[in-house]
């Protein structure tokens, strides 16, 4: 879905990449965290057939809990963001048939994780950035597909991503950072996952609200009420085949929410700032397309709104647009 061809999309990638040698780091409290999803999972067989289409996956800091072995078709990712303290997302990423999950883990996240480094001691610039990928990734690093990204969720918030999926090798992986600058992908939040060929049996999605994406902004088809809601995207093609916006994202406004601030955090490559915990706003979730527009230009996630209040949609990008749009919730 996603090859990264262009120096645009080579920027878009490194939005999502980076370091994992650590992920030793996985371990403990993954593996108790996974036991424990596994022993809430383990209904009878025949009361568990018809969720198989939905993937239960807890972020921690730093760590994600969630099956190995997926089937493939349309698949609802539910991320639960309840247990952490850090906000997190989740993006998947299709490795080449050719390489395996390790060599991935090593070359092209490593790759990134010396890039990321030299980023945050000024030793590469972001005019720099090209080079830098030329640099420090293999060639096939071009070839992994960014299926889908980018769902921000805050601690103590759950939602969801809708999507197809082809069957592979995956990684899963979080590119937020801490309050230290590190990629939580560092800390261990990136593990394997194999999708299979049975078919989950699952449908294509049917959105409660609709938002269009495109020049004339972000366009409702109706109001966000309380409750879990799927979101149906329509994306914009731009005049060069990619993508007017291809992100969004649910916060909830309190007094204190700075917008601009926000545009500005939503910048990965903000050293400074850049994604890194705690967020300036109350995320509920949301897409990034990565740069490559999905099939028909349509993706889907859910949101939940436990309480009326002020919203807003946010598309990352120059504040002085002002890429949002505040609104309330009845
Ligand atoms: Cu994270």
């Amino acid at each position: 879905m996603l090859s990264i061809t262009s120096s645009r999309s080579i920027g878009l990638f490194l939005i999502l990449a980076f370091p994992a040698f650590l992920l030793g780091c996985e371990s403990a409290d993954d593996r108790a965290a996974g036991n424990a999803v596994e022993t809430a999972q383990q209904p009878p067989a025949d009361e568990r057939a018809p969720e198989k289409h939905v993937v239960e996956v807890n972020a921690f800091d730093h760590a994600f809990s969630a099956p190995t072995e997926i089937p493939s078709g349309w698949i609802t990712f539910r991320l639960n963001n309840e247990r952490a303290e850090e906000i997190h997302e989740l993006s998947l990423a299709r490795i080449p048939k050719a390489h395996s999950y390790q060599t991935y883990r090593e070359e092209v996240i490593g790759g990134w994780e010396t890039i990321w480094d030299g980023l945050r001691a000024g030793e590469i610039g972001l005019d720099e950035l090209d080079a830098a990928v030329g640099e420090h990734l293999p060639e096939w690093a071009f070839d992994v597909e960014y299926v889908n990204a980018r769902n921000l969720l805050s601690p103590g918030r759950t939602g969801e991503s809708i999507l197809q999926l082809e069957p592979g090798t995956y990684a899963m992986e979080c590119w937020v950072k801490n309050a230290a600058g590190d990629i939580h992908i560092s800390h261990g939040m990136i593990r394997e996952l194999t999708v299979t060929d049975e078919d989950s049996g699952a449908s294509k999605p049917q959105a409660d609200l609709t938002l269009r994406l495109g020049s004339d902004g972000i366009v409702s088809d109706g109001p966000l009420g309380t409750g879990t809601t799927t979101i149906g995207l329509m994306l914009e093609a731009d005049e060069d085949d990619g993508i007017v916006h291809g992100d969004v994202h649910l916060l909830r406004m309190t007094d204190e929410t700075d917008l601009a601030e926000v545009a500005r955090w939503m910048d990965w490559y903000d050293v400074e700032r850049g994604l890194r915990a705690p967020a300036p706003a109350d995320f509920l979730g949301g897409y990034n397309a990565y740069g490559s527009m999905p099939p028909d230009g349509r993706a889907w996630f859910t949101v939940t709104i436990d309480e009326p209040g002020q919203y807003a949609w946010i598309i990352e990008g120059d504040p002085e647009d002002e890429p949002w749009k505040v609104f309330a919730v009845e």
